[in-house]
C-alpha cells in the first residue's frame, strides 16, 4: 500500500534540521565555534551533575542534547507566509502563538512553526520563528510602494519545493526519494545570497527606514538568520563566548538564573558584517556589506499559566524600570542584580509554583499509586499528599516577545531602536497565513488536563 512507503513528517523535519545546521555552519563559521562551545559546556555540566544526567537519560536523548532547537526567518509578503505554512506542514511544523513586535520597535509580527505533540517534539524539536514584515508601519508611502513592488517580483521557493509540497498535500505524504528531494529543495529557500536584489541606493533607503526592512526586501530569499542549540548552562556559555573570539549580546534575555527554571532564557552572539554586492541601474556591481546573521543559544524551563505569565511580565517590567539593559553591556551586572531581586516574589520550588497556579504540570501515578485503590472523589491535592500522584513541570516550547525583541535589536545594530505605535493585528496575520495559530496556553492546559484524566482513570481501574 502507498501509505506504508511514506516517510513520517518527524523524519523529514529531522533531516531538514540536520541539513540546515550543516549549511549554516559552512555559511557562518562563528556558528560552528558556538556549537563546539555548547557541546563542551553541556558535557561538563552533565559530568558535574549525575542526577541531571540520569533525569535527562529518562526524558531526552543525551546524544542529541546539543542539537538545534530553533531558527528564524523574516518574510516579506502574505503569499510567502501562506506557502511557508504549507512547506512546514510537510515537516510536521504548525503555527503556534502570535507575537507582536511592533511595540518593541521592530516592524514585524510573528508565529513559531513547530512540532506540537510530545512524541513529535521528542523525535525532533526543531522549530522556526517566522516573522512577516509590516510595511503598513512604514511612514514613507513611496518607499512602501517600491518595497512592495520589489517583493512581488521575487519567488522564494523553488518550483521543486512547491511541486513536492502539493504532492504531499494531495497524497498525504512523501516517499523516501521524494522526501530527500523535498529537503534539498526546501533548503534552498533559506540559503544566503551575497548578491542583493536591489541597487546600492535602494538598499540605503530601505536601511534608513529600518535595518530590518533592508534585510527582508534587498535579498532573493529569507536567509536563515540564526540557529539555536540547547544549552544546559546558559550563563557558562555566555561567559565563555569571548574566549572563543565571539562577542555575546549584552545580557541573557528572559528570567534570571533560578533553581526551578521558568519559560525561556536565551542569548546570542552579535551579527557579523558580511560582504554583499549591489547592482546599479547600469548593470554594474558594487561592493557593500550587510549585517544580519548570528548564532543563539537557549535554555528552557516550565510553561507558565496566564497567571504565572502575568507575574513574570510584571516582575520583568519592574526590573527594567530599575535598570534598562544598555546595548553595549556597560550595566549588565547591575541589570542582572535588579532582575534577580525583582524575581524574589516568584516561588522557586515546583510545589510553590504549583500551589499558586503559576505553572503547568504533567501528573502521573507513583509506584504506590499504581497499586492503590482510590475513592474517585479524592481531590488531586490529597492524592499528591498521599503519595499516589506526582507532578513534573511541562517544558515551555514557545517564545517570549520581549526577549525576541531583545534578540532582534542586538542583531540589527545598537542604533536600530525606533518607536512604533503598538498595533497587534492577529486577525490580519492569520488571514495572511491562511490559518489560525494555536493558542499556546490552551495547548499546555490541554496536556495538563489529559495527564490528570489519565491518573483518575488509572486509579479507578485499579479498583475494578
Ligand atoms: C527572530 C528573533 C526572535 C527568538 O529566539 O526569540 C527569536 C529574528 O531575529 O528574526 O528567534
Ligand atoms: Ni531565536
Amino acid at each position: 500500500m502507498k501509505e506504508n512507503s511514506f516517510v513520517s513528517s518527524d523524519e523529514i523535519r529531522a533531516a531538514f534540521s540536520a541539513a540546515m545546521s550543516a549549511m549554516y555552519r559552512t555559511e557562518v563559521p562563528a556558528y560552528g565555534t558556538l556549537m563546539e562551545l555548547v557541546g563542551q559546556v553541556n558535557a561538563e555540566t552533565l559530568a558535574a551533575d549525575p542526577d541531571l544526567q540520569a533525569r535527562l537519560e529518562d526524558t531526552d536523548s543525551l546524544d542529541r542534547i546539543s542539537e538545534e532547537r530553533h531558527g528564524a526567518i523574516r518574510l516579506g509578503t502574505s503569499a510567502e507566509l501562506s506557502m511557508m505554512r504549507r512547506v512546514f506542514a510537510v515537516m510536521g511544523m504548525h503555527p503556534v502563538g502570535y507575537y507582536d513586535l511592533s511595540t518593541a520597535g521592530v516592524p514585524v509580527h510573528s508565529t513559531a512553526f513547530r512540532p506540537v505533540g510530545d512524541a513529535s517534539l521528542k523525535k525532533n524539536p526543531f522549530r522556526v520563528f517566522t516573522s512577516l514584515l509590516r510595511l503598513d508601519l512604514i511612514a514613507d508611502e513611496t518607499l512602501r510602494t517600491e518595497a512592495e513592488q520589489i517583493l512581488s517580483k521575487r519567488q522564494i521557493f523553488t518550483s521543486g519545493a512547491v511541486a513536492l509540497t502539493e504532492k504531499a498535500e494531495r497524497e498525504g505524504g512523501l516517499d523516501k526519494a521524494d522526501a530527500e528531494r523535498f529537503v534539498a529543495e526546501a533548503l534552498e529557500t533559506f540559503r544566503w545570497h551575497d548578491k542583493a536584489n536591489v541597487s546600492p541606493q535602494m538598499y540605503q533607503r530601505l536601511h534608513d527606514a529600518h535595518r530590518l526592512i533592508a534585510d527582508v526586501v534587498s535579498f532573493k530569499g529569507p536567509h536563515i538568520n540564526h540557529l539555536t542549540p540547547r544549552t544546559l548552562d546558559i550563563d557558562a556559555v555566555q561567559a565563555r563566548m569571548p574566549d572563543r573570539g565571539i562577542a555575546p549580546k549584552a545580557i541573557v534575555e528572559g528570567p534570571p538564573t533560578r533553581k526551578c527554571a521558568i519559560l525561556l532564557r536565551q542569548t546570542s552572539f552579535k551579527a557579523l558584517e558580511e560582504p554583499v554586492s549591489f547592482q546599479a541601474g547600469d548593470g554594474s556591481w558594487h561592493a557593500g556589506s550587510h549585517t544580519a546573521r548570528f548564532g543563539e543559544i537557549e535554555q528552557r524551563g516550565i510553561a507558565l499559566t496566564p497567571k504565572g505569565r502575568a507575574l513574570y511580565d510584571e516582575l520583568l517590567n519592574a526590573s527594567r524600570k530599575i535598570v534598562r539593559p544598555a546595548a553595549d553591556g556597560s550595566n549588565a551586572a547591575e541589570y542582572e542584580k535588579a532582575l534577580a531581586e525583582a524575581f524574589v516574589p516568584f516561588p522557586d520550588t515546583w510545589a510553590g509554583i504549583r500551589a499558586e497556579g503559576l505553572g503547568y504540570f504533567a501528573y502521573s501515578l507513583t509506584a504506590k499509586g499504581r497499586k492503590a485503590k482510590v475513592n474517585a472523589e479524592k481531590s488531586l491535592d490529597s492524592l499528591i499528599e498521599d503519595g499516589l500522584v506526582q507532578f513534573d513541570p511541562i517544558v515551555y516550547e514557545d517564545f517570549l516577545p520581549v526577549s525576541a525583541a531583545g534578540i532582534f535589536q542586538s542583531n540589527l545594530g545598537d542604533d536600530a531602536a525606533q518607536e512604533f505605535v503598538a498595533s497587534p493585528n492577529q486577525q490580519r496575520f492569520e488571514l495572511d497565513l491562511g490559518a489560525k495559530v494555536l493558542n499556546e496556553f490552551d495547548h499546555y492546559a490541554g496536556i495538563e488536563q489529559a495527564s490528570i484524566a489519565d491518573c483518575v482513570q488509572m486509579l479507578s481501574c485499579a479498583e475494578a
